[in-house]
């Protein structure tokens, strides 16, 4: 049921319903107008991905008071959360949100609350009793206990709301985290607001308790076709952890260029970095750089997996560094987006020397236990040629401590310890895959024609591409990832991963137009349990999300699947709404798609 939308205050009154204590960043915005409509109000059920129990209650709903606190339990890890929960917060509601600690506990569970000072009497033994359910032991575990999901895993979490506190516990600050994520669904969209915004911050009442399904929940940036800079990866990350996606792919080398700076061969990112798809200037990330990526991700629990492209699609690295081409001639630098045709010349000791440096460099910067070594498309190394040169990268990339991943093209190569192939065929007949599984390795879902975002939304979608036919919202929702390889049991899946190759995809926005709203529906199939898998329960969760991205500055499409409801700002949000659904007359505004800079 929708709320009466609410005037602006101009006489200085407050609106009914409002706090009384209004901070000053509050007054500020009030006075240069900043004002949004509050939106439907959220259910405890309004969540995705979807949870794995909600049991809500009506009547207890909890309103954030002006003087709400953050505690949170003791641990470095479990502060760093409360202190995000706390900078996602304030810039809409005003409110300050100081974080204070609760008293010391044991260490099996860790707890955050958010609750007004008033609430537990102000006083020190106020935050005594709030800590009356203790970070770890005592009552968190009985509460804990009350349920049958009473293990919450490496990633669960447990959401109680009461008109008192909000109050988080989870095994992990991964599981902190996550909850969190879930406590700013629950809020209203203008919580998504970068300035304050007059509105009544209530969270639904009742219970969450919530785990993932597959560990490996991801996405992949192609920053290879063409550069992003850290301050869109650094996005890119942010859009990841509010979905709960635990891990970020970056494709960091391909044959329009090479992207990451190795000190050993320094003429791969200064060179092969010079170049992308359609002659644009390319780029690379400094190892510093790298660096600043991988610890905002380690700051939202997303793991970074670095891929080097090997041994096909090197056609930058050729450029940089001949001696490793076959034959020893530089080829020109590649702008086009054919694919398949350049290699290192796997009969050559100096290539393993490469290999060797680069993957050790890179395993170096990468806390991450992974290294992706592509494998893709190397239609000119054949048989024997092929998989001697993917069994010695596997050993060299489990000499750096590392566990391998490769596209599924490496199935026919030997078996390494652990190794993880990357499914993204679009048929689910595959028996080499199922008996490299039988071989003990685990696979990554990211099967072409469900996951791929890089496909178009439908045949006018302006940007993308078709081969592995079109992705709407309920193609890439409709599949199950435990189910869809036959011969492939649910315990081989590790995990899914939503590639989204850039060839055609120039600009931040053009990347948000590809995920949104494609990418909260794969997180859904990775995180949330069968048993929740409904489209048009989706469908309507996800339309909730629509004014969210908007308030946020977050380009989406508005795909017709979706009952998005009406926003008064759509279409005027500034330079982020630049990609039109329909091609019309602003079509020309949007970068023309490089397919027609192919064949360079
Ligand atoms: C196939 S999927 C590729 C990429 C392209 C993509 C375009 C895979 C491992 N290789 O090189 O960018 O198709 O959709």
């Amino acid at each position: 049921m929708p709320t009466t939308p609410s005037t602006r205050p101009e006489t200085g009154q407050e609106p009914a319903g409002l706090p009384v204590h209004r901070p000053p960043a509050a007054d500020l915005a009030r006075a240069a107008g900043e004002f949004l409509a509050p939106s439907a109000p959220v259910r405890l059920g309004d969540v995705v991905p979807a949870p794995e129990s909600v049991a809500e209650d009506p009547a207890a709903d909890f309103t954030l008071p002006a003087d709400a606190v953050i505690r949170v339990s003791a641990g470095a890890a479990a502060r760093d959360v409360a202190g995000h929960l706390a900078e996602l917060l304030r810039p809409a509601t005003g409110c300050p949100l100081p974080v204070t600690g609760l008293p010391p506990a044991g260490a099996d569970r860790l707890t955050l609350t958010l609750t007004g000072v008033t609430a537990g009497a102000g006083t020190e033994a106020a935050g005594d009793a709030v800590t009356a359910a203790p970070a770890t032991g005592g009552n968190a575990r009985t509460i804990a206990g009350t349920d049958p999901a009473d293990d919450l895993g490496d990633e669960g979490y447990r959401l109680d709301v009461t008109p008192a506190e909000v109050r988080i516990t989870a095994g992990t600050a991964a599981g902190l985290f996550h909850g969190v994520q879930t406590l700013r669904q629950l809020l209203p969209a203008a919580v998504e607001s970068p300035t304050p915004v007059d509105a009544r911050w209530v969270v639904p009442g009742g219970v969450i308790v919530d785990r993932p399904r597959f560990p490996y929940r991801g996405a992949m940036l192609d920053v290879a076709r063409h550069f992003f800079t850290v301050a869109d990866v650094l996005r890119v990350i942010d859009h990841l952890a509010r979905y709960k996606l635990n891990h970020l792919h970056l494709h960091l080398t391909d044959d329009q260029g090479w992207r990451i700076a190795v000190d050993s061969w320094p003429a791969l990112a200064g060179v092969g970095g010079a170049t992308e798809v359609g002659g644009g200037p390319g780029g690379h990330y400094t190892t510093a750089d790298y660096r600043r990526i991988v610890r905002h991700a380690a700051r939202r629990h997303v793991t970074v997996v670095p891929e080097i492209d090997l041994p096909g699609h090197t056609n930058s690295a050729l450029v940089a560094y001949p001696e490793l081409a076959p034959g020893k001639v530089a080829p020109p630098p590649y702008t086009g987006t054919e694919v398949g045709f350049s290699y290192v010349d796997p009969a050559d000791e100096r290539t393993y020397d490469f290999v060797d440096d680069v993957l050790g460099e890179v395993a170096a910067l990468t806390p991450g236990p992974w290294l992706h070594i592509g494998g893709d498309e190397a239609f000119k190394v054949r048989g024997a040629a092929y998989t001697g040169f993917v069994e010695r990268t596997q050993r060299i990339v489990a000499a750096t401590g590392k566990t391998v991943i490769g596209w599924h093209q490496i199935a026919p190569a030997a078996h390494a310890a652990g190794r993880v192939l990357q499914w993204w065929g679009t048929n689910g007949d595959d028996p080499e895959i199922a008996e490299s599984v039988r071989r003990g390795a685990r696979l990554i879902l990211s099967p072409g024609n469900h996951a791929y975002l890089d496909m178009k939304y439908a045949p006018d979608t302006p940007i993308g591409h078709d081969w592995a036919g079109l992705i709407d919202v309920r193609r890439a929702y409709d599949w199950d990832p435990g189910a869809h390889l036959t011969g492939v049991p649910a315990e081989a899946v590790l995990g899914v991963e939503a590639p989204l190759w850039t060839e055609s995809v120039t600009t931040l926005a053009e990347v948000e137009f590809m995920l949104f709203p494609r990418l909260p529906a794969l997180a859904e199939l990775a995180w949330s349990p069968r048993a929740t898998h409904d489209w048009a329960g989706f469908r309507d969760r996800l339309a909730g999300h629509g004014p969210r991205w908007s308030t946020a500055g977050i380009t989406f499409h508005r795909s017709p699947e979706v009952p998005w409801p009406v926003e008064p700002t759509d279409g005027d949000r500034g330079p982020s709404r630049r990609i039109p659904t329909q091609p019309g007359p602003d079509a020309a505004e949007t970068p023309a798609p490089t397919a027609a800079t192919t064949d360079g």
